[in-house]
Formats: structure tokens, sequence, C-alpha cells
């Protein structure tokens, strides 16, 4: 049989730089404030660092509008910061997994400069410019970020394409000039040493040339019937090109962003025999019951644990033998899941600690976001002036302006879901700005920081962190969390989510209590008086059916 890939093993850290440590008192996280910090990553036990974006940038998207591919966003650092990180991440035994944003760039790239500057000019064509219909946009297609996806260039008439916000033009992959550009970057960053590209929005690259009506809901990944920028004609013809062009020559692990997908797509992506990707990040679980609202996620509809349980599972049961799953919660696009799907007032702790075990005994590589160790929460800013997110920004303007919603009803809604609730500074310790900075933080500290901390978190061994890391550790000395079957137990239970692992020779039981009741949760008779190798309370009678107290989360053996 073939080796297993070692990126099977690994469990990733994601940071989201400008909020993670800031090293020279100018209120932005930086290169030299994460070397600084990979100690506590390296006890912390993950293997694999994914840093989003750190290449030069306005920052209208904090990053994800690039404005040149090889170059360190000034805030940042400089190269030297960045070979420096490569290096001490290496001597502590951590990979480095960057950030490819190649479904757009900045408008202010020389690229895009250079392609506006005319019809005719030689960079025309790396952009998707379209003519006037009838004096309207090409198509009703909306943004991710609200409004048309096309903007108007007066001076030319034409339009171009960005899915995102107007200051994020895409590129046009039709162009092979414009792949081998981006084949030559991912080589220049993989030769300086990188394990991994995390790719942004990967599956939107291949447009349907006659951009045909359709658009998604804003804020979700779903699109009114056809989605057509989502999984596109050519975008397996690309994945693989990429794949022979750059991807086959190096030890290298990735994942791909793919609103939008189903399993079964899924494994088109991440399929080993597929020559693409190693895996893909799926949204079904983070945007659950967004379809349901006529704002998308601002809507904030209500979700059920039967539903959450049977997205979970058919990812698990589906990718099986046929593609790998990530595995996550959080990241710098969603609320706090403890705030969302956990309980983050009296039973913070516990419940934070439940979402660790339910999500690392799964089949897959786990991603676990900046603060979410630590059990970090979502932040009630009590003015939009204090949001920074563009998406935040935007929606407000279109809810108020053409939905009539009142800041009340906005401000609750960006409470639930905008992406700011995950971009709040790294809370370290409880000193001034929680420690992340000496200066003025870009974006308010959440006012929680003197008790949601890493400093107090390592030293109180009942924390979120050491659950975080014993579970870590635990999962790496089971290969039946890496090789064995997943199969839901008691699908319709509405408060427990319940699994089972089975590699042939051992068989574990996971259970988790998603409420704050305690419930009486009956268990086959292998596992009664089964070893306990995880529990998040101090003890369980596993002599009986299991009395799970509000969030208890335990791992069963088998006799
Ligand atoms: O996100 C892609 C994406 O689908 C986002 O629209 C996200 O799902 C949505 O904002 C949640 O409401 C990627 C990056 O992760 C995101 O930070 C960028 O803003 C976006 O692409 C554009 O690069
Ligand atoms: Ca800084």
């Amino acid at each position: 049989t073939t080796p297993v890939p070692w990126w099977k093993d690994a469990v990733v850290y994601q940071i989201y730089p400008r909020s993670f440590q800031d090293s020279n008192g100018d209120g932005v996280g930086d290169l030299r404030g994460i070397t600084a910090r990979l100690d506590y990553l390296a006890r912390l036990g993950v293997d694999i660092v994914w840093i989003s974006p750190i290449f030069a940038s306005p920052n209208d998207d904090n990053g994800y509008d690039i404005s040149d591919y090889r170059a360190i966003m000034p805030e940042f650092g400089n190269m030297d910061d960045f070979d420096e990180l490569v290096r001490e991440a290496r001597s502590r035994g951590l990979k480095i997994m960057l950030d490819l944003v190649v479904n757009h760039t900045s408008d202010e790239h020389p690229w895009f400069v250079e392609s506006r500057s005319g019809r005719n000019s030689p960079k025309r064509d790396w952009y998707v410019w379209r003519a006037p219909q009838g004096g309207n946009p090409p198509n009703r297609w909306q943004s991710y970020f609200s409004g048309s996806v096309w903007e108007l260039d007066e001076p030319s008439g034409e339009y171009y394409l960005h899915l995102f916000s107007r200051k994020q033009p895409d590129l046009n992959w039709e162009n092979p000039l414009v792949r081998r550009e981006v084949y030559d970057m991912m080589r220049f960053w993989l030769d300086k040493g990188i394990s991994g590209w995390r790719m942004d929005t990967i599956n939107m690259l291949s447009k349907p040339q006659n951009f045909p009506e359709g658009h998604p809901l804003p804020g979700t990944d779903l699109t009114d019937g056809q989605p057509h920028f989502l999984n596109g004609p050519r975008i397996h013809e690309f994945l693989q090109e990429m794949h022979r062009e750059v991807l086959s020559h190096y030890d290298v692990v990735t994942v791909g962003e793919t609103p939008g997908v189903t399993p079964a797509e899924g494994a088109l992506y991440s399929g080993e025999d597929r020559n693409e990707l190693n895996m893909v990040f799926h949204f079904e679980h983070v945007f659950i019951g967004d379809d349901r609202g006529e704002r998308g996620k601002w809507s904030n509809e209500a979700w059920t644990l039967p539903e959450l349980k049977r997205i979970i599972s058919r990812w698990q049961t589906e990718l099986h033998g046929r593609g790998w799953n990530s595995l996550y919660w959080d990241n710098h696009d969603q609320p706090r899941a403890v705030s969302r799907f956990g309980h983050d007032r009296e039973f913070r702790v516990e419940s934070a600690k439940m979402l660790c075990t339910v999500l690392l005994f799964m089949q897959g590589t786990p991603y676990i976001y900046q603060g979410q160790e630590l059990g970090m929460t979502n932040v009630s800013f009590q003015s939009l002036d204090h949001y920074r997110d563009i998406e935040t920004i935007n929606a407000s303007r279109v809810l108020r302006d053409e939905h009539g919603w009142d800041d009340e009803r906005i401000l609750a809604a960006v409470w639930a879901r905008g992406r700011d609730n995950a971009r709040t500074p790294m809370q370290w310790d409880d000193s001034a700005h929680a420690g992340f900075t000496t200066g003025t933080p870009w974006i308010g500290v959440n006012p929680n920081f003197p008790d949601i901390n890493a400093q107090e978190a390592e030293t109180d061994p009942a924390s979120v962190w050491h659950h975080y890391r014993e579970t870590i550790a635990l999962r790496k000395s089971l290969t039946v969390v890496r090789d064995g079957t997943f199969t839901l137990l008691d699908e319709n239970h509405s408060s427990v989510f319940a699994y089972v692992r089975d590699d042939g020779s051992t068989r574990l039981l996971v259970a988790g209590n998603f409420s704050d009741q305690p419930v009486h949760y009956a268990i086959s008779d292998e596992f009664i008086g089964g070893a306990v190798l995880s529990n998040n309370y101090p003890a369980l009678d596993s002599t009986r059916d299991l009395q799970l107290q509000p969030y208890q989360a335990v791992v069963l053996k088998a006799r």
C-alpha cells in the first residue's frame, strides 16, 4: 500500500496575521510577532501554520486583495522577516502554509492598472471585461460584498468583473498567460521553503464565458438555482494543470476553499487519483439554515442539531476512501463557534472543549483558528463604527438603505454572524490590549480578555487550551481516528451528537451533549465499562448508560 501522506496525521493552526501579535507597537500584527509566538504553537502540538495573506495589499479586504504577490505587506515586515519565520518554524518542526488568492487581485496591482489603461492594453485580457447589455451590466450576479459584480470603467465604457469588492477584480483564468504567471509565483514561494497552500475561493476560477443569469445569495455559498461561477466548466482542467505544472513537483499539502461544493464534488477536488488538491473546505455546516433566510447569513436563521449532524455525517461517509476532509468550526470569516454552536456564557469552557472533542475525533485534517484553543468568544461592539470588515460595512449599508433595517437590528446580525467576531486581537494575557500590542490596536480587543487569555489558559490544567493540547496528542496516538470509518448514531437525537469510529480492530464512541441540560444517553453494550479516553468533565460513570452533563463530551473505547 502507498505510504500515508504526512498531512493526514497533521493538525493545522490558522493565523490571521493582522490580529495575532504586534511586535513594533503600530497596532497591527506582523511576521516578527508570529515568530515570537512559535514556541506557544509548538507547545500546543500543532504541525502546520496556515497564515492568511501576507503579501503587499491596500487592505481593502485585509490582504485578500493583493497588489504584489512577491512582496511582503509592509505593515507585516519584509522578506528577511519571512525567511526568519520559515527558519524558526522549521527548527521547531512546524511547517508553513500560505494563502493563495488568485481568483482576483487588488485593483492596485500593476497588472490591473495596465489592464484598465485601455481596451488595447496588452494586459486587457488578464481580467474579465464585458460591454454593457442595453446600457446595463452583463448580468444580475450579486457580489459577496453587496451590489453588482460588474463595475463600470467610464473611460472604456466597459464593465470589469469582481465577485468580491470592486477593489478585487477577477483575474481571467481563460488566459494561459495568467495561469503561467500564477504557477511561477507559486514556485517562488515553494522554493522559499513553504510546505502548503490554502487556496482562496479556488472553485470560482472558471466562469461560463457567456455569463448566464443566476447569482449567489449574499453571505451564503448558495445561489438561486444554477451556481454559475462555482465549480465552473473548466475548474478541474485548471487544477489538474496547476498540479501538473507545480504541485506534483513539491512535497506540499493543499486545501481548497470551495464554497458551494457537495460531497460528490469534494471527492472530485480531493480524490487521490484526481491529481488536483488534497482536501477542501466546504461551508454547508457553517452556513446551516442560511438558505431559509431572506438576507442570507444576516437573517441568522435557527439551526438544529439533527441538521448539523446530517451535514457533517454526509461529508464523513461520502469522502471516506474517496477523498479527504478538512475539519473546522472556526476561521477568519466565521463567528466564533463557541458562541454560535456552543454556549459562551456559563458553559463556555465546557462547550468549547465539547466542540474540540467532536471535531478532532472525526476523519480528516483539523484546522484550529487562533483563539479557538482559548475558547475566545464573539464580540459585541456597541456601534457599527467599531467594525472594520468590508463585508459588514457594505452589508450594513444595504440592509439599512434597501431593506429598512434599523441600527439595532443590523448590530444584532453583525454580533451574531459578522467576520470581525473572529478578527479581534488574539488574547495573550491580562495586560493592556491583551498583550497583543503596546500601541493602539487596529480593531477593538474583546473586553473579556482579562478572563480569556493564553497566559491564564496555560497555567490552568482545566483550561480549553490544555484540552486542545491533550486532544491533539490523543488523536495522533490513535490510528483509528485517521483511518477508521465514521458511523453517526441517533441522527434525530436533538441534543447529543454521537458517532462511532472503527478500523476493524479499535472501536471508539464519541458523544457530545450540545445542550445546557443533563441528558441520559443510552449506549450499546460494547461500550459499557469501556475505557474513557477523553472527558471534559472530572468524572463519568461508564459502567452504565451515559449521564451527560451540559456540554459534556466523552470518548469511550469498546471493550
Ligand atoms: O472567502 C470566500 C467566501 O466565500 C467569503 O465570501 C466568505 O464565505 C463569506 O465572506 C462569509 O460570509 C475568501 C476569504 O476567506 C475571505 O476572507 C475573503 O474576503 C474572500 O475569499 C475574498 O478573497
Ligand atoms: Ca506591527
